[in-house]
């Protein structure tokens, strides 16, 4: 068998470990299984092979002289621009469906039929509901929140109208152009299925149109359903505030009972994180020959459970199977999304049990408890024994001794404390910062890990090559626990700033790169840039900002949806691998280029990350010019 080199695999050095020690085993990663999908189908990358209707599949030939029109008559365009909002649709139902989740959990609490919830934000939930209107005097929180949870829960299939959060929270002149080119949602599902409508066979053929609509989806899901998702997650479970943990499958112990929490929902998790320090079951884990309870996260289940309780984060999206093969793993425990059905196989390989816990996600092979409100810490607890009574089957364990210490729990609320202090919090010192020339501007890199690139290596390049000009980062998902595995999420990773972020970072004592959360807190991002404007002296709505975004490992649909929703609102987005829809000049031309000019944000397909933050940087000098913000106090203009 030949050696395949792990370094052009994952940059991390403890993936690496594994990697090495499983090559020449019978045990298969996602790596092996990509390289045997080589090579791939041009037509697929291209975008332009239709299934959508019972005549097909149709492919169009972008090269010669073969088709260029599928059986019905349909274009490269309409059929890459059917596909990416289709793909778009997806990612927006990902995300708001789990926040719609959230919302029905907080509705049980409110009504005290959710077992072990409580409302640990209720600050948090007085200022939400004065902003949406509702009633706070002289009401209980329960009572509040069941009001707000309801009026939460109808915005999801709201059927006439607009989504509230933009008229709440979104500069005027921003919510007036999404007014006028008809991209304000309704509702995100219903949204949604007008995607799927107008994509059907024999709908809509204009690319252009398909696009606008699933810009308009996409807003949906970055100010209803994420966003939703966000503040209902801060109600129930506290607002996150900034905390120290630690990162890598390091921080798998052997000596104790190990839980990985995997995919993306924080409810039946933080129940998880409560049963294993349970008396009860600390006792059984001693008469189980273990020392203690661990409880740590891979993807974004780990962020919730990080940003909240400072739980430790086993790794991002491709250490899934790496975990496993530590033969540390005593229960996987899955939820929703990024879950790769693979783990099942994997684990029957070692000593893990995975075990399934939604309605909506079951994987062949994996025991499934499932996860009921009413019963949650009921069930919490049996997974807990679970995990308990499987640790005495473990065989050989060989975990990587690699961990790094990391800074995550920031939010918009707290960020104003830190820039502004407890008595006067506030946006104003980051506002000045960029408007002196300390700074540049902001950058939010965030998304996932692709085999299809080296893990954690775009995330990490890029990130070094912004904070070194200036740019201050904020993250979410896998691309922040890519960065935190090498020191970048510490206040010390100032050292690695410009002369002007070092300045900042040192007098507000934050790192140079702030951890905002999972992929649904994205909308955090968002309501920050709302702050920006709002402050003053950087423009009059969001697409003014000198501000930039990245997903330098995208992965799955849900990242296409966030890409579109930051464009839709304004941002300047590198995404990469590039989009399927490469096959068509016009739609990569309105996405990368024309777009801009309705909702001031577009996208660019650069894969190499030096070369994508460089161009993010150019477009934030672009528009300090535009501002005529003072120049930059220590760092360069980027003219390339
Ligand atoms: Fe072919 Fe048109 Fe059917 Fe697509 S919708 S499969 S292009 S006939
Ligand atoms: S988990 S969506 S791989 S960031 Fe949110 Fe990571 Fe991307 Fe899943």
């Amino acid at each position: 068998m030949t050696k395949t080199n792990t370094r052009t695999r994952t940059s991390d050095p403890a993936a690496q470990a594994v990697l090495s020690r499983l090559e020449g085993t019978a045990v298969a990663t996602a790596y092996d299984r990509s390289d045997k999908q080589e090579p791939r189908c041009g037509f697929g990358e291209l975008g332009i092979c239709c299934r959508i209707c019972e005549m097909g599949p149709c492919r169009i030939d972008p090269f010669d002289e073969g088709p260029k029109q599928g059986v019905c008559g349909a274009t490269a365009s309409t059929i890459a621009a059917r596909h990416l909002i289709r793909q778009v649709a997806a990612g927006a139902a990902a995300h708001s469906d789990h926040g719609h989740d959230i919302v029905r959990t907080l509705l049980l609490t409110a009504k005290g039929e959710a077992q072990g919830f409580s409302i640990k934000s209720p600050e948090r939930l007085r200022r939400l509901a004065a902003e949406w209107g509702i009633e706070t005097e002289d009401r209980s929180d329960s009572d509040i929140a069941k009001e707000f949870a309801e009026t939460a829960l109808r915005e999801f299939n709201r059927q006439e109208g607009e989504i509230a959060y933009p008229g709440l929270r979104a500069p005027e002149a921003t919510v007036d152009n999404w007014r006028k080119l008809g991209l304000l949602p309704v509702g995100v599902e219903h949204e949604i299925v007008e995607t799927l409508h107008r994509t059907h066979e024999g709908v809509d053929a204009d690319y252009k149109d398909l696009i606008l609509h699933g810009l308009r989806t996409s807003l949906g899901d970055g100010w209803a359903g994420a966003m939703l998702a966000t503040d209902c997650g801060d109600i129930l479970f506290g607002d996150p505030q900034p905390v120290r943990s630690k990162v890598n499958l390091g921080v798998l112990r052997a000596d104790a009972v190990n839980i990985v929490v995997h995919g993306h929902e924080p409810t039946l998790s933080e129940m998880i994180v409560a049963a294993s320090r349970d008396k009860e079951m600390l006792a059984l884990a001693k008469k189980n020959g273990a020392a203690g309870i661990m409880v740590g996260g891979i993807c974004c289940t780990a962020n919730e459970i990080l940003m909240r309780q400072g739980a430790p984060v086993v790794g991002n999206f491709l250490h899934q199977e790496l975990a496993i093969a530590t033969g540390a793993v005593d229960v996987m425990l899955v939820d929703v999304q990024c879950i790769m059905p693979a783990v099942v196989e994997h684990a029957g390989r070692f000593h893990t049990k995975v075990i399934t816990t939604s309605k909506k996600a079951r994987i062949p092979g994996a025991e499934h408890i499932q996860f009921e409100e009413e019963k949650a810490y009921d069930i919490a607890k049996r997974i807990v024994t679970r995990a308990v009574e499987n640790f005495p089957n473990r065989g050989v364990v060989d975990i990587p001794d690699i961990t790094t210490d990391l800074v995550a729990g920031f939010t918009v609320a707290n960020i104003f404390t830190h820039l502004g202090g407890r008595y006067r919090a506030s946006f104003r010192p980051l506002n000045d910062g960029i408007i002196s020339g300390r700074l540049r501007g902001v950058a939010a890199v965030i998304g996932c890990n692709t085999v299809r690139k080296t893990q954690d290596d775009s995330h990490v390049k890029m990130v070094r090559e912004l904070i070194a000009n200036d740019v201050l980062v904020v993250m979410t998902g896998c691309g922040a626990t890519a960065c935190a595995k090498v020191g970048l999420l510490q206040p010390e990773a100032a050292r690695w700033a410009g002369k002007g972020l070092q300045e900042i970072c040192e007098t507000v004592g934050i790192p140079p790169v702030l951890h905002l959360g999972s992929c649904v807190d994205n909308s955090r991002i968002l309501v920050a840039l709302c702050e920006m404007i709002k402050e003053g002296g950087l423009g009059e709505q969001l697409s003014d900002l000198p501000i930039a975004g990245s997903a330098p490992e995208a992965m799955c649909e849900k990242a296409i949806a966030i890409g579109f929703y930051c464009v839709a609102s304004g941002a300047y987005v590198n995404f990469s691998p590039p989009m399927r829809v490469l096959g068509s000049p016009e739609v990569t031309r309105f996405l990368t280029e024309e777009v801009e000019e309705l909702v001031g944000g577009k996208f660019c397909f650069e894969d190499d990350p030096i070369k994508a933050a460089r161009l993010m940087m150019r477009h934030m000098d672009g528009k300090r010019e535009a501002l005529k913000l003072k120049p930059l106090m220590y760092s360069q203009p980027i003219t390339v």
